[in-house]
C-alpha cells in the first residue's frame, strides 16, 4: 500500500508523522473524504474546493495548487490500483514545537491516504437505522465552527460514543440552543407532507458533498425541498429521516429515540432519492486509469 506523503508515494510501514506534528499535538490540521467509484472520483472539485476553505478559516497555507492537490490524489489512487476506494487527504500545520503558534511550524504535513471503503451492512439500507440523539452538542459555531473539516474531531467522537453506549451506529447533534444540526458523521434530512428539509448548515453543521448533491437530484426529481431549522419534534414527526454521508451515501433512518419513524420502514422518497444517487455517483466523476 502507498501512501502520498509531503509529494512522494511511499510504502506504508515508512509514512509516519512526527510526534511534533501539531496534527497530533493539537489536532491542527484539515481533511476530507472522497469517494471513488469504479474509476470516477466523485465531486473531487467540491472536495478539494471545501479542503482549502477549511483551510483557509485555520489559516493554513497548503502547499500545492488545487490542480496538483487533484494530480495527487488521482496517482495515490493509481498508485494503489484502486478503483473503488475511500480517500483521505489530510493537511497539518505541520512539525513546530511544544508551544501552539502555528508560526513555529514552517512546513504544512501533507498526506493522502487511499483504502478500500468499509461499508455499512447492506441490512441497514433496506430496513433503516437506529439512531438516538447525542448527549454531546454541536461545538458552538463561533467557538469551532463546524463547516470546518478540521482534525479536531473530539466534539463528533463524543457523540459517536454516545451512540454506541445506546447500541446504535450514529446519533443526532443539537446545537446549543436545541437545533437538529448533523450526525456524527452524516448529515440528516426529514421528509414531511412530500417535502424533504435539511437543516441550514450556518447553525452548525458540515455543508456535506453528498448533501449537496441530494439537494441537486431533489430539484431534478421535483420534489419540494427546503432548508428549515427544526426541532426534534419535527424529527420524531417526520414521514421519512435519512442520512447523508460519502461514506454512508444515502441511508434511511427509521427509529429515533426508540421512537418509530412513520411505519418503520424506509420511505418511497428515499428510495428514489437512493436510486438516483447510485446513478450519479457512477455516471459522474473525475474519470482515471488503474
Ligand atoms: N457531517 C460531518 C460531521 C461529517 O464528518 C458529513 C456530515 C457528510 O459530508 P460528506 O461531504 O461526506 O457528504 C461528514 C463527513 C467516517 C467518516 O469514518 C465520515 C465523515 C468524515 C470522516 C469520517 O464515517 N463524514
Amino acid at each position: 500500500m502507498k501512501i502520498y506523503f509531503n509529494g512522494k508515494l511511499i510504502d506504508r510501514e515508512k509514512a509516519y508523522v512526527s510526534v511534533f506534528d501539531h496534527g497530533l499535538l493539537y489536532g491542527d490540521g484539515v481533511f476530507e473524504g472522497i469517494r471513488a467509484y469504479d474509476g470516477l472520483v466523485f465531486r473531487l472539485n467540491e472536495h478539494i474546493d471545501r479542503l482549502y476553505r477549511s483551510a483557509d478559516a485555520i489559516e493554513l497555507k497548503i502547499p500545492l495548487t488545487k490542480k496538483e492537490m487533484q494530480d495527487a490524489i488521482v496517482d495515490t489512487l493509481k498508485a494503489n490500483k484502486l478503483r473503488d476506494g475511500y480517500i483521505r487527504p489530510i493537511v497539518t500545520r505541520g512539525v513546530g514545537d511544544l508551544g501552539l503558534d502555528p508560526r513555529k511550524c514552517p512546513k504544512p504535513t501533507v498526506c493522502i491516504i487511499a483504502h478500500n471503503i468499509t461499508l455499512y451492512p447492506k441490512e441497514m439500507y433496506s430496513n433503516g437505522l437506529a439512531i438516538i440523539t447525542a448527549k454531546t452538542r454541536r461545538n458552538y459555531t463561533q467557538a469551532l465552527d463546524p463547516r470546518i473539516k478540521s482534525l479536531n474531531y473530539l466534539n463528533n467522537v463524543l457523540a459517536k460514543i454516545d451512540a454506541i453506549k445506546a447500541g446504535t451506529e450514529e446519533a443526532i447533534m443539537l446545537t446549543h440552543d436545541g437545533y437538529v444540526a448533523e450526525c456524527t458523521g452524516d448529515n440528516i434530512f426529514i421528509v414531511k407532507n412530500g417535502e424533504l428539509a435539511t437543516p441550514p448548515v450556518d447553525i452548525g453543521a458540515l455543508e456535506g458533498i453528498t448533501r449537496d448533491a441530494v439537494i441537486g437530484l431533489a430539484k431534478n426529481l421535483k420534489i419540494r425541498f427546503s432548508e428549515k431549522r427544526m426541532k426534534m419534534e419535527d424529527v420524531y414527526g417526520a414521514d421519512e429521516v435519512f442520512l447523508t454521508g460519502t461514506a454512508a451515501e444515502i441511508i434511511p433512518v427509521v427509529v429515533v429515540d426508540k421512537k418509530k419513524i412513520d411505519g418503520g420502514k424506509p420511505g418511497p422518497v428515499t428510495a428514489k432519492l437512493t436510486a438516483a444517487f447510485r446513478e450519479l455517483t457512477r455516471s459522474d466523476g473525475v474519470k482515471y486509469e488503474v
